[in-house]
């Protein structure tokens, strides 16, 4: 068994004196003081299917020392047992069996001894799921675990921050108030009379699951804790040790449901001088259009910016590496580094995207799209974002109407799950005065082109918007919907950095056209522009950069206007 002392690393050394010195300010925070000390100690199921950076942070940054189980024996040693399931479950349930976790897990349970499982964590408790076709689970928790019903409208995977039913009190959830938890998976458990002593909360998306369990020293999550924020913590913390004071028993605010979720976008690159920094195109041109260099703009250091939108309430950070498509992202160091530097301090999910496809290296050794995708959940990527590979995967699924199996969406999808496969659409609106002059499906504008052309259709392009592509951004979205993407991030070429509001017809067309989440992005100027979007279209979340990088409107200004037009909005 690895053990690892949070002071065991610089940036170890920058949790523990954060943990602690959160402890010293709260009285609530002195188990972790205790902790500091060395006394107490987390145990980490980790069979190593993703990411669970985050878990490992929010467990130092509470201060206490993480143990990881590297042998089958570690597990009934262990004195409190946290297992984030992560991928799959016949993947995950696969990998037990063969680490010989299996039994110990079982065993470790049922004496009742301290465990946390979390998302696919709590699935693999239950009997079975039919996810992969009918995989046996664990069966401590009776039932199976489903799909959810796409044909209720509703998008799938269920993504974002929603509310909690609490059935009845316990520790566990007793300090997480009315605050939104965040949940991302496509499949769910769901009450019976057979479970009902297990259920500790339910949560309604197209009907009531299961978002927690508890019975004696077992509790399990749907949601991530450990991307929950605040909340989120507390719930960690609340499993490691009692909490001082008694917690008032939990009130469910006005607004239940699943948030419309605002999204802070960095667009990263190296500058001119070598440096890593966010920039912010017009139209995709991230050069200063002043000035005799047209040099790469710099708004701010990734790391610090992020941290900056997790403090200010962003629900999602999400970092495009947009030079990706030049480099060999596993060459890409620095952005690795970005990536493990932000989840230290950053409890939302983090997206990161750029350069996810296959590469051959200069010595002939060939990575498949899933390395370079495993390399950054390994960083601390919730989920990747691709962008090019996409568009040609897509244009081969319409021309020969197969899945093959091979293309990235469909090799980080089948083992990671859809929720982790992000696909970044590049669109530039095309405007044609007669439908019938193009083979790709248009709609009649509300805005029309120069030349008045009452038509139009959204061109995908690749590689930064440096080359166009024969294919609709709804043509692509209904596509990679297809070949295993869990959600669509619709930009706007156009509309990038204008400040005048998202392309509604755009992201319509786009939303009404797929089951999974599409993120609305490009063109926010203005808190309104968020209600707009969020009332005009089946958007599941807004995204925005350059007026948050220039301060010009707060993410907690749009969350309080979102919250004052009654758009459910997560707001601590
Ligand atoms: O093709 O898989 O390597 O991915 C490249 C990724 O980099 C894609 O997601 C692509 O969108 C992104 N990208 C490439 N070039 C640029 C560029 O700006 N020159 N950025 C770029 C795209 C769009 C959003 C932006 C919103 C909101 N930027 O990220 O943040 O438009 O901006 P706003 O709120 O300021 O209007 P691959």
């Amino acid at each position: 068994m690895r053990c690892q002392q949070p002071d065991a690393s610089t940036s170890g050394r920058d949790l523990l004196h954060q943990g602690c010195s959160s402890a010293r300010r709260s009285s609530r925070r002195n188990a972790a003081r205790v902790a500091c000390a060395g006394q107490k100690e987390v145990t980490l199921l980790d069979y190593g299917a993703g990411n669970v950076r985050s878990v490992r942070n929010a467990i130092l940054k509470l201060g206490y020392t993480l143990r990881e189980v590297s042998s089958p024996k570690d597990i009934m040693g262990a004195e409190k047992l946290i297992f984030p399931g992560v991928g799959a479950f016949e993947q995950a349930m696969g990998v037990l069996r063969s680490k010989e976790y299996t039994e110990p897990l079982r065993e470790y349970i049922q004496a009742g001894k301290p465990f946390l499982g979390i998302c696919l964590g709590m699935q693999l408790l239950f009997e079975g799921s039919e996810e992969n076709g009918g995989v046996e689970g664990l069966g401590i928790i009776p039932g199976r675990v489903t799909k959810f019903d796409t044909s209720l409208g509703l998008p799938v995977p269920h993504i974002g921050w929603n509310t909690l039913e609490q059935r009845r009190e316990s520790q566990l959830l007793s300090r997480v108030g009315d605050r939104r938890v965040y949940f991302v998976h496509s499949y769910r458990a769901t009450p019976s009379p057979e479970n009902n002593d297990w259920v500790l909360a339910t949560t309604e998306y197209g009907g009531s699951f299961i978002s927690a369990v508890h019975k004696g020293e077992i509790s399990a999550t749907q949601f991530h804790p450990e991307k929950s924020g605040s909340a989120g913590l507390d719930i960690i913390e609340s499993f490691l040790e009692a909490p001082e004071e008694p917690r008032s028993a939990y009130t469910n605010g006005h607004m239940k449901g699943l948030a419309k979720r605002v999204i802070a976008c960095l667009d990263v690159r190296a500058n001119d001088a070598g440096d890593l920094v966010v920039t912010k195109g017009d139209q995709y041109d991230v050069r200063d259009t002043d000035g005799a260099g047209r040099e790469v703009r710099n708004l701010g250091a990734p790391v610090e910016l992020a941290g900056r939108y997790f403090t200010e309430g962003a629900d999602e950070v999400t970092f495009l590496n947009i030079t990706g498509f030049r480099d060999f992202p596993l060459g890409d160091l620095p952005m690795l580094e970005v990536l493990r530097r932000a989840s230290e301090g950053v409890f939302v999910p983090l997206t990161v995207g750029g350069g996810i496809r296959g590469f051959t290296d200069a010595e002939g050794k060939q990575y498949s799209a899933l390395d370079v995708a495993a390399e950054y959940f390994r960083s601390g990527a919730d989920k990747v974002s691709i962008g090019s590979d996409a568009v040609d995967a897509a244009q081969e699924y319409m021309r020969t109407g197969q899945k093959t199996g091979k293309t990235a969406i469909e090799q980080i999808s089948w083992a990671y799950g859809a929720q982790a496969v992000v696909v970044s659409i590049d669109p530039r609106r095309v405007f044609v005065a007669d439908p019938a002059s193009t083979q790709r499906p248009t709609i009649r504008t509300e805005h029309p082109g120069p030349n008045g052309e009452q038509y139009c259709w959204w061109q995908c392009t690749v590689k930064g918007g440096r080359e166009g592509r024969d294919i609709d951004a709804v043509e692509l979205a209904r596509a990679v919907e297809a070949l295993g993407a869990g959600e669509i991030l619709l930009n706007c070429i156009d509309k990038d950095g204008q400040g005048d509001g998202f392309d509604l017809e755009l992201v319509r067309a786009v939303s009404d056209a797929v089951t999974i989440p599409v993120i609305a992005s490009s063109g926010a100027g203005s808190p309104e522009h968020f209600k707009e979007v969020f009332d005009n279209t089946g958007a599941a979340a807004a995204l925005a950069a350059g007026i948050f990088h220039r301060k010009e409107v707060s993410i907690e200004e749009v969350k309080a206007h979102m919250s004052e037009s009654g758009i459910p909005t997560r707001t601590s």
